[in-house]
């Protein structure tokens, strides 16, 4: 009892000292020259300029808790702690340099106590060289709950892996599944990231990016605005936060549409302190907005029932004690401005507990062996062993909750939830990780009024032909098509008449055939995912392609037929020429055309036919709209997967007959043959849609991405090839045919020689004129044939000596000449052939010379 008394009245003075006389690493004379005392060692982080300078709270925490243990008298009875320490400013090498000097400078010590990741992680590997229990009062790194690496390390600070079922729970409550992380390359965070990337993929939360900056991040901060990210881990010291934030509000990535999760052992207005000090470039209001609606998780650090604690005191009363102590040593605490460490304090203030109380459970075994804690070397293995097991096993109710350590050492601790709301943490709710139990309070406030989305909603928007672009078109086609099919009935009604009949009204017939075909495809063209679904369409392409190629085929194979017919006629040997046209050869050459196009059109159908492909724009901002969304516009074409192969096939092929038709349009330009007697409009027709072809093929490449303008294109290029042809081609015929109901004149001339009434009555007038100087020929003739009978007379008569009608004779043959030049009167040539003829030259029937030359005048007038 008496000396029970001796050691409470010395706790007493000890707490007293250490109040009067400040931090006990101050050599105080009371303690150090007893025995009785022992001493554990302390880093705590205060001065650094970046990291975790938790020291600030927790080492006053640290030394609340001593006095109260040393005031203790049923706890390590006979003895007192003494905590000997240094500044590490989370720096591990300081760190490194406090725990040597700590160590290797009497008195012996028996226990390590460190904060901060960094330097915990190295203290903690290398004190098991000393055999010493290290016990981390401030260390999140989930790197430390490696057992192999830190085998005699412990902590009353949770794992930084704590927060991520946490931050996964919630990702899953507000239904975020696409998130992005920003990490300060620190181990503790890398680790912290490693493990939070586990449990996305097994919750399938896909990570977008990760991002991570040593000591500036301007440039991962914009990386994420790059990347789309909304909602966005960020995991950093607080020093490092303030910069992160800054950049968040330069970059704009803040307010309604992102969400960011912090860690929550800052103080609550860290995102306003030293901002001049750090050389942060935004103002503290700016800091504000881009801080407002962030959330943040944290693992429970002060105990959360009003109940006594092993100290005897309730967490309030904690509070307020260390309140007390650190208004001493000058923090602004009514002004709610608390040193950095304070969420942590009761963390330290629990550590020192559990040092006393293992030592008590230490102590009492030593005793039972006859040994005693003071004689603890960094060799004695065994004591070493004995206090790791005591602390093991120290499980206690302390100010920061139920104290207990998992097989890793690491701390198990309940997480909390809280939001930046109107500048103040608001809490959100708890969650218990091992019941998997989330208590929402439901005050959660979005800035836009709902839950942000975790991505940008991208509408898909399928760009189709305007509606009033394809009626259009589409009635123009229908009035081609209705226009096609009249004068096939024109065609058929009149194909006994030789306007019709000479122009190969069944070739007529094919081009109009081909043309009502080349207007159908007019639809189809038009016809996208606004009329038909995505599975139908690969069958609209293939019907496209079909029915274009064939209707071309036919369209233009027709007139291509009728010009090669007339080249062929004009370059064969004159007899040839004055052949009748087989009508069969210009169908099989049609036929051939055909012919090639289906064996074409089918490869290309069974080996890769055509399908939907989709072209992708950039995305564009909707025209009018609140919701966060962008549209995607899409574009539908018709594509096999070696599609230029096969459009080069059957372009090339095309091409070929569209030049060598162009071609044989150009040489029979000027010639006109009686059995095909429309090839000079043929040809014209031919030209132009040569030219069409030849120039929208290359525009609509180039413009396959604009769905208007490509179809206005096309379908104009079709309409317009297929009109042009039509006229070309019937319009002479209709005229002929209205002027002449009857064939009577038609018979004999050229439709597209283009005759006038004036041509027509000279016609009539040489015909007779014609026939008039036929008459006179023969009358000629005879009586040449008379003068050469009487001039054989003569001659026989000479021969035989007789000499009676000469004079006679020579005026009888005076006669016919002058008459041959009075007659035929200006037409000279005739006679001097009749003269030739008569002076012995090869004779030709005159009658048959006059008329071929009277023929040819003709045809060429
Ligand atoms: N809660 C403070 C943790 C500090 C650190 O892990 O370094």
């Amino acid at each position: 009892m008496r000396l029970n008394l001796l050691f409470l009245s010395i706790a007493v003075a000890v707490g007293l000292a250490v109040a009067v006389f400040g931090p006990p690493h101050m050599s105080n004379p009371l303690l150090t020259k007893d025995d009785n005392v022992l001493h554990i060692a302390g880093i705590f982080p205060i001065g650094g300029k970046g990291g975790w300078q938790g020291g600030q709270a927790c080492q006053p925490a640290a030394r609340l808790a001593l006095e109260d243990v040393n005031n203790r008298t049923d706890l390590l009875p006979g003895f007192i702690l003494k905590l000997h320490w240094n500044d590490s400013e989370c720096e591990p090498g300081l760190g490194a340099s406090v725990m040597y000097n700590l160590l290797y400078n009497k008195p012996q010590k028996l226990m390590l106590l460190a904060g901060c990741s960094t330097v915990c992680t190295t203290v903690a590997e290398a004190a098991k060289m000393w055999n010493l229990v290290v016990l981390c009062y401030g260390a999140s790194s989930p790197a430390l709950s490696d057992r192999n690496r830190f085998p005699t390390l412990f902590r009353t600070h949770p794992s930084a892996t704590v927060h991520n079922p946490t931050r996964i729970k919630l990702m899953e409550k507000f239904g975020w599944s696409r998130v992005a992380i920003l990490q300060q390359a620190e181990e503790v965070f890398i680790s912290t990231v490693e493990d939070l990337e586990a449990r996305c993929k097994e919750a399938g939360i896909e990570i977008v990016t990760r991002q991570s900056f040593l000591s500036d991040p301007t440039d991962a901060v914009r990386n994420l605005r790059r990347q789309d990210a909304r909602v966005i881990v960020g995991l950093f010291y607080v020093v490092a936060a303030r910069r992160v934030l800054c950049e968040v509000y330069k970059h704009k990535l803040y307010g309604k549409s992102y969400v960011w999760f912090f860690i929550g052992w800052y103080e609550d207005d860290w995102f306003e302190q030293n901002l001049e000090k750090e050389k942060i470039n935004c103002t503290r209001e700016q800091m504000r907005i881009a801080a407002e609606g962030h959330l943040t998780t944290e693992a429970l650090m002060w105990n959360q029932n009003n109940q006594r604690t092993l100290s005897g005191m309730t967490s309030d009363d904690f509070r307020i004690r260390l309140n007390e102590a650190l208004k001493k040593e000058n923090y602004d605490i009514d002004n709610m401005r608390y040193p950095e460490g304070y969420q942590e304090a009761p963390l330290a203030y629990d550590a020192v507990w559990a040092v006393a109380l293992a030592f008590n459970k230490t102590m009492e075994k030593l005793d039972r062996v006859g040994k005693s804690l003071k004689n603890f070397t960094y060799t004695d293995k065994e004591t070493a062993d004995d206090i790791y097991s005591a602390i093991n096993s120290t499980q206690f109710l302390g100010v920061s909750g139920h104290v207990a350590f998992s097989s890793q050492g690491d701390r198990i601790a309940l997480t909390q939830i809280e939001q930046m709301i109107d500048g103040k943490y608001v809490l959100l709710g708890y969650y218990d990780t091992q019941s998997d139990n989330l208590t929402w309070n439901n005050k959660e406030k979005w800035i836009g009024g709902k839950v942000p989305q975790d991505r940008t909603i991208v509408r898909t928007v399928l760009r189709t032909v305007s509606l009033g672009l394809f009626i259009s078109m589409g009635t123009v086609s229908v009035v081609g098509i209705l226009w096609a099919i009249a004068l096939i009935v024109f065609n058929i009604l009149h194909r006994h008449r030789k306007v019709i009949e000479t122009s190969h009204p069944v070739c007529n017939t094919i081009m109009l055939v081909g043309v009502c075909l080349c207007l159908g495809s007019v639809f189809l063209l038009g016809l996208d995912g606004r009329f038909v679904e995505s599975e139908s369409y690969p069958a609209v392409c293939q019907a496209r392609a079909w029915i274009l190629t064939l209707g071309f085929t036919l369209g233009y194979g027709a007139m291509f037929s009728k010009v090669w017919r007339v080249h062929r006629l004009t370059t064969k040997s004159k007899q040839d020429g004055k052949k009748k046209v087989e009508p069969w050869k210009l169908y099989w050459m049609v036929g051939g055309f055909l012919i090639v196009d289906i064996i074409l059109m089918l490869c290309w159908q069974i080996i890769d036919p055509l399908q939907r492909s989709i072209e992708i724009f950039p995305l564009e901002d909707p025209s009018s709209t609140d919701d966060d969304i962008k549209i995607r516009p899409e574009l539908e074409h018709c594509e096999s997967h070696h599609n230029n192969v096969w459009l080069g096939i059957l372009c090339g092929y095309k091409g070929l007959i569209l030049i060598f038709g162009l071609f044989l349009a150009y040489e029979t330009r000027s010639i006109k043959v009686k059995q095909i007697n429309d090839s000079r409009y043929v040809g014209m027709a031919i030209y132009n849609v040569v030219v069409l072809c030849l120039i929208t093929a290359p525009v609509i490449m180039v413009i396959a991405s604009q769905q208007d303008a490509s179809f206005a294109f096309e379908a104009l290029a079709i309409i317009f090839c297929c009109f042009l042809s039509m006229a070309l081609v019937f319009v002479p015929k209709i005229a002929e045919i209205i002027q002449h109901p009857r064939d009577k004149v038609e018979a004999k001339y050229n439709t597209d020689a283009g005759v006038s009434k004036e041509d027509e009555d000279r016609y009539h007038s040489l015909l007779a004129e014609n026939d008039e100087l036929q008459k006179l020929i023969s009358a000629k003739e005879e009586k040449i044939r008379i003068l050469k009978i009487k001039l054989q007379e003569r001659e026989s008569m000479k021969s035989s000596g007789t000499d009676g009608t000469a004079p006679s004779a020579a005026e009888g043959m005076n006669e016919p000449i002058c008459l041959g030049a009075g007659g035929v009167r200006n037409n000279l040539i005739p006679a001097r052939t009749y003269l030739g003829n008569a002076a012995g030259a090869q004779p030709e029937p005159a009658g048959r010379g006059m008329g071929a030359r009277n023929s040819a005048n003709l045809s060429s007038a």
